[in-house]
């Protein structure tokens, strides 16, 4: 089998997606996910410009061969950009595989470990009643494990919580990246968050129980040493974990941490290979892997370095939030079936008219997630649908302090 045309198609249904697809001479289609949020375009040039014209006349079948290959002859490896362009090329690859096989993507990697995939739902809110009611909607969704986020007095717009009114003056809505020309400003107070947020989880707790499993993100804001004291002044209430309590870019960071709290922790959604993370996996300075197939390089290091990650007893739980498509989580989907060390996906449904756009086998009951067993990752691209949705320009907003320091988001 050859390849025989390769497209880049960039939709914005309710957000924007770019999304790789791949024609084989005998008429087999693969799909993947290229969308880095708030630069989409940049992996649409990558892909047209450089990747497309190295697919052409190649063997789909050689998924490793075709990986390493974009990897290696590249030159200037890594980084957001290249990776997710390859994940989308290793995706499609996929895919087709498991179109050709007739049996769905998981079934290649080893098939299934579980019945479906547990997950957690996002609850936020502005003050405990609002929070608490959005807990209670996503417990009767069917979610056994909740994120929660909250307001803290003093902070105007605050990231994860949907309700609040933003610096745009725009609803978040779980959506971060704002349709705005330019990104817009927020504000942050560590020294506020810090002294919040413990009696909130202190309140859930009490309200709901010592069962639900509780998660938080702190979005990468506080110093290995804040994040210390976060961590600690949480354990009373048994968190399942907290996700990037710092900066991902410092990996020691996080022994500072881990020596002074047994607070789980999580990290990983902007990491692009496992360079980026093999310290923490072998040092065992967290819990769970939080890479996303679209900006890790696709299903292959997914896989790899989740089998690494067995050795440690460090688990998955990968990111799934709505700048991933439905293709990006398809991807993991099956990845996350296969292993035997699955943690927990992260699910936040897409909107209707990007369900529209990408038309799904996945199903979610009681709040276990299952990719289907579609041939394939289980998606197929609506290019009628798709092109109703001209690319808008987005972006991701970006945090100021009271003095008007430049702070991490
Ligand atoms: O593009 C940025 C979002 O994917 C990110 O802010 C979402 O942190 C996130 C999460 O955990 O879902
Ligand atoms: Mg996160």
């Amino acid at each position: 089998m050859k390849i025989v045309a390769v497209d880049v198609v960039v939709t914005s249904p309710t957000r924007n997606f770019v999304t790789l697809k791949v024609t084989t001479d005998e008429g087999v289609t693969g799909l993947g996910d290229a969308t880095l949020n708030g630069r989409e375009l940049s992996v649409a040039a990558y892909l047209k410009e450089h990747v497309v014209p190295l697919l052409l006349n190649r063997d789909p079948a050689n998924i490793e061969d075709t990986w390493q290959f974009l990897y290696r002859s590249g030159y200037w490896r890594r980084g957001p950009v290249t990776m997710a362009a390859i994940a989308a090329v290793d995706m499609a690859l996929w895919d087709i595989k498991g179109k050709v096989a007739g049996m769905p993507v998981y079934q290649l990697l080893g098939g299934a470990s579980r019945r479906g995939l547990s997950t957690y739902g996002h609850a936020s809110g502005r003050d405990l009643p609002e929070l608490f009611d959005s807990i209670r909607h996503e417990k009767e969704h069917g979610f056994s494990a909740i994120r929660v986020q909250t307001s803290v007095p003093g902070i105007t717009a605050l990231y994860g919580v949907a309700a609040q009114t933003q610096a745009s003056g725009e609803r978040y809505d779980y959506e971060p990246a704002q349709r705005t020309a330019l990104p817009v400003e927020e504000d942050w107070d560590t020294r506020a968050y810090l002294r919040h947020l413990p009696g909130v989880f202190e309140a859930v707790r009490h309200e709901f129980g010592p069962d639900l499993a509780l998660l938080h993100d702190g979005h990468h804001r506080m110093t290995p040493l804040q994040a210390a004291r976060l961590g600690k002044d949480l354990e009373p209430y048994d968190l399942f974990w907290l996700e990037d309590c710092t900066p991902a870019e410092n990996q020691e960071a996080l022994r500072l941490v881990r020596q002074h709290t047994t607070t789980p922790l999580a990290i990983g959604e902007v990491f692009n290979s496992i360079y980026d993370i093999k310290d923490l996996i072998t040092e065992q300075l967290i819990d769970y892997v939080r890479c996303a197939s679209t900006h890790f390089g696709g299903i292959s290091p997914l896989k790899k370095v989740m089998d690494f990650a067995a050795v440690y007893q460090v688990k998955s739980g990968f990111h799934g939030p709505t700048d991933v498509s439905p293709v990006g989580l398809a991807a993991q989907m099956h990845v996350g079936m296969a292993i035997h060390n699955f943690g927990l996906q992260e699910y936040m449904e897409h909107s209707e008219r990007t369900n529209a756009v990408f038309e799904q086998s996945l199903t979610f009951v009681d709040g276990l997630l299952h990719p289907g067993d579609q041939p394939g990752l289980g998606v197929e691209l609506n290019e009628e649908e798709a092109a109703k949705y001209a690319y808008q320009p987005a972006y991701l907003p970006y945090n100021r302090l009271a003095d008007g320091t430049v702070h991490d988001w």
